[in-house]
């Protein structure tokens, strides 16, 4: 399928050392991708659901012992352990190769190894990178097939260049002992093994689009994000973009496919999904503003609490095309459930849990929801990002969207308000290197660990986080007409420990606000961390939710920003000497302010 002598001796190379009987490319025509999902259905790896209520929908199961993420074994190996930085885990890349190599010998006898050539943002377009994964997994195949852009014309793009992305991934043994997710930005090479999880082996996605992306938008001068993007359109038809970046499982998909509260609708408010996951954001040069692209192609989300309330685009999403892993089997209508779909779990004789044994959901257990919930709390669908009702017009542009505000948020029970802007581009990096999430009671025994997860990349940058605040910094500085950069928190709670904000489609209310300051549009007040809403100006029209309520949301609590100072010296002084003055100074000031 190609002359490229760059990418026809890597594959020798992987196939001499991984010893796979037969190769085989993939060309991303539908005829290939059926005769493969044929195939994978006859030895049991996915399962073919019901054709009328799910069409082209298939179920697997992974391992029991690989169902997510494994941030203890990814690894950033640069040639100095100062270049990955404190917060990676490093090893010298001569002895990782020697390791992985070991790992790797043989690991496809009696398999086929696959050729994947795909695209992460549009081919052809200015912000896409090109990669080739090399897999022995048709499930891997199939996921990759949906999430990115596949296919010959790949290879025709790429032409003779050796500039590409090299990802190799085996699933070996599955032995959690030897599972290794490694990146070596200077080398463009990702290896995956000993793994079947989407996160560890969809090389595209957080390996790729994140990880080396971030190492490359530092040398090209752009940004690799772990954000959302979305369009609010106007009654005048305007749309208006937004980024965001929150941690894992604090509603990214959710906020990117919002539906507005009825009084929104009705004056004729929407709101249009690009991406849920990733933005890639580079400078225009003719408006210098910050344009942002999804580079993935479909979306990877977590199936358990998604449902017609919470997220109606999401599951019409999923209801065609769509690979869904570790969720219950529903084998009387040979379809798929998960715990917050609706009420009608499958009757225990027809139910099969994620680990594939019979499921009674009577035994269900809050305290133990790992061993009695049907679903794994990590399901998944893999499904396609034209297939959503709400994605944006803009999806397959080749310039991007123009970013009016970047918002940052985390899981907070009581120090950040609702919503609060940053004064400057400067203080706006700085509230991203301080973003932090809580446990709550529901997911972990103890409440309220604090876990710092800046720009909601602490698991995703790949070199040193300093000099990634840094990236952050000097980017502010070649952006001509920035955007504004804000910091949201939808799960503030009362004494009770309820959350007192509605979220989902009522997070609306606070878009509207923040951009109406980026039109310059509304006052605001101004605190000690930043600029925070009056409260007549947030609508709360329709909402059972009281003025003072509302005040709460939006007060700034004092002594918990005082309490939490010393967990950012703890983290910063952790992150080590990359860390820029710059963000230092911009602590003690905050200090200073909050008095
Ligand atoms: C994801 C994650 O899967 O952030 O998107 O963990
Ligand atoms: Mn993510």
């Amino acid at each position: 399928m190609t002359n490229n002598k760059y990418v026809l001796s890597w594959i020798e190379e992987m196939a001499a050392m991984t010893q796979p009987d037969k190769i085989v490319w993939i060309d991303g025509t539908d005829a290939q991708a059926e005769a493969l999902r044929a195939e994978a259905c006859s030895t049991g790896e996915i399962i073919k659901l019901n054709e009328e209520l799910l069409p082209n929908c298939y179920l697997h199961r992974t391992a029991v012992n690989d169902v997510a993420r494994v941030e203890g074994r990814t690894y950033i190996c640069t040639p100095t352990k100062e270049e990955a930085g404190n917060v990676n885990n490093w090893m010298d890349p001569n002895e990782m190769y020697a390791k992985l190599k070991k790992l790797y010998t043989g690991s496809m006898k009696g398999r086929t190894m696959y050729v994947i050539p795909y695209s992460m943002g549009v081919v052809g377009s200015d912000f896409a990178k090109y990669g080739i994964e090399l897999t022995d997994s048709i499930y891997v195949v199939l996921n990759m097939l949906i999430m990115t852009r596949v296919g010959t014309n790949v290879l025709e793009a790429l032409g003779d260049s050796p500039d590409y992305i090299k990802g190799l991934h085996a699933r070996a043994d599955i032995d959690e002992e030897n599972r290794y997710i490694v990146h070596f930005p200077q080398d463009n090479t990702i290896m995956s093994v000993n793994s079947g999880y989407g996160g560890n082996v969809l090389l595209g996605k957080k390996c790729f689009a994140l990880r080396i992306a971030s190492y490359l938008g530092r040398k090209e001068n752009w940004m690799a994000e772990h954000m959302l993007i979305l369009g609010v359109e106007y009654p005048n038809g305007e749309i208006k973009y937004i980024t965001a970046a929150f941690p894992s499982a604090c509603g990214k998909t959710n906020l990117a496919m919002l539906i507005p509260p009825e009084i929104y609708r009705k004056k004729g408010f929407k709101v249009w999904c690009v991406g849920d996951d990733i933005a890639w954001l580079r400078v225009n040069k003719e408006d210098g503003k910050l344009y942002a692209v999804n580079p993935e192609n479909g979306f990877f989300g977590v199936a358990p609490g998604t449902n017609e309330k919470s997220n109606p685009n999401a599951l019409h999403t999923c209801l065609r095309d769509t690979i869904f892993t570790n969720v219950v089997h529903d084998t009387k209508n040979n379809t798929v459930w998960w715990e917050g779909l609706n009420d009608n779990p499958p009757a225990p004789e027809y139910a099969i849990d994620w680990k594939g044994n019979p499921w009674d959901y009577r035994k269900y257990d809050k305290k133990d929801k790992l061993g009695t919930s049907g679903a794994h709390p990590n399901s998944r669908f893999t499904a396609l990002a034209k297939n959503c009702p709400c994605i944006s017009s803009e999806f397959d542009s080749l310039t991007g969207v123009p970013v009016s505000a970047i918002v940052f948020g985390g899981r907070r029970a009581k120090t950040a308000p609702l919503v609060y802007q940053s004064f400057n581009w400067q203080h706006g990096a700085f509230v991203g290197s301080i973003m932090a999430s809580e446990t709550t009671a529901a997911a972990a025994g103890a409440l309220g660990v604090v876990r710092r997860d800046p720009m909601a990349m602490r698991p995703f940058v790949g070199y040193n986080m300093g000099d990634y605040w840094k990236h952050w910094l000097d980017m502010g500085k070649i952006i001509p007409n920035a955007p504004l950069i804000f910091h949201v928190n939808w799960f503030r709670t009362d004494d009770e420990g309820n959350f007192i904000w509605p979220g989902f489609g009522d997070n609306m209310r606070v878009l509207e606000w923040i951009l109406a300051r980026c039109e310059g549009k509304v006052d605001a007040v101004e605190t000690a961390i930043g600029y925070v809403p009056k409260p007549e100006d947030i609508n709360i029209e329709g909402l059972d939710l009281s003025l003072d309520t509302l005040k709460d949301l939006l007060s700034v609590d004092t002594e918990s920003w005082k309490a939490d100072i010393a967990n950012i010296k703890d983290f910063y002084n952790m992150v080590g000497d990359h860390v820029p003055a710059e963000m230092w100074e911009e602590l003690a000031a905050l200090e200073a302010r909050l008095g």
